[in-house]
């Protein structure tokens, strides 16, 4: 079984509406177990360190601001090969150019609000379910 690190953005948590329990359907009807959740107001301290990689981008300030500007659903998940699992699942970063029926295609706003993130190794998801689970 392999771990890896998802987290339902600001965007559908602030819409208060049934978004974020279709998406947890999603992810379980795809044969992914729970092992940990939380709903939380993340500190933009855990937030930069969890961007890290992407501290030299343009966006990175953007990202941070958007990713602190309310509370997100953290998930720590468990599947058979569950981070290309999950990626395939969560579809491309742009929801313009994600592949039918993925859940930033579903969900998905712009390149910024992409409803949800998703580890892209299982080295990073391990790295992101320390940081934010402890
Ligand atoms: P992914 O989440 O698909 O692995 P990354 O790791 O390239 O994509 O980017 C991390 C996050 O940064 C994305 N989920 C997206 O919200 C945001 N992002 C990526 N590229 C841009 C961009 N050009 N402008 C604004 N935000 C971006």
């Amino acid at each position: 079984m392999d771990q890896t690190y998802s987290m339902i953005k600001p965007e559908i948590v602030a819409a208060g509406d049934q978004k974020i329990g279709e998406i947890l359907a999603i992810i379980q009807r795809a044969g992914f177990r729970i092992v940990n959740i939380k709903m939380k107001q993340l500190e933009r301290e855990t937030v930069e360190l969890f961007y890290d990689v992407h501290k030299e981008r343009p966006f990175y300030g953007e990202l941070v601001d958007y990713i602190c500007s309310g509370p997100v659903v953290a998930l720590h998940l468990e599947r058979e090969s569950a981070v290309v699992k999950l990626r395939e699942l969560v579809g491309a970063t742009n929801p313009e150019d994600a592949a039918c029926g993925t859940i930033r295609d579903l969900y998905g706003k712009s390149l910024s609000e992409n409803a949800i993130h998703a580890s892209d190794s299982v080295e990073n998801g391990l790295r992101e379910i320390g940081i934010i689970f402890g």
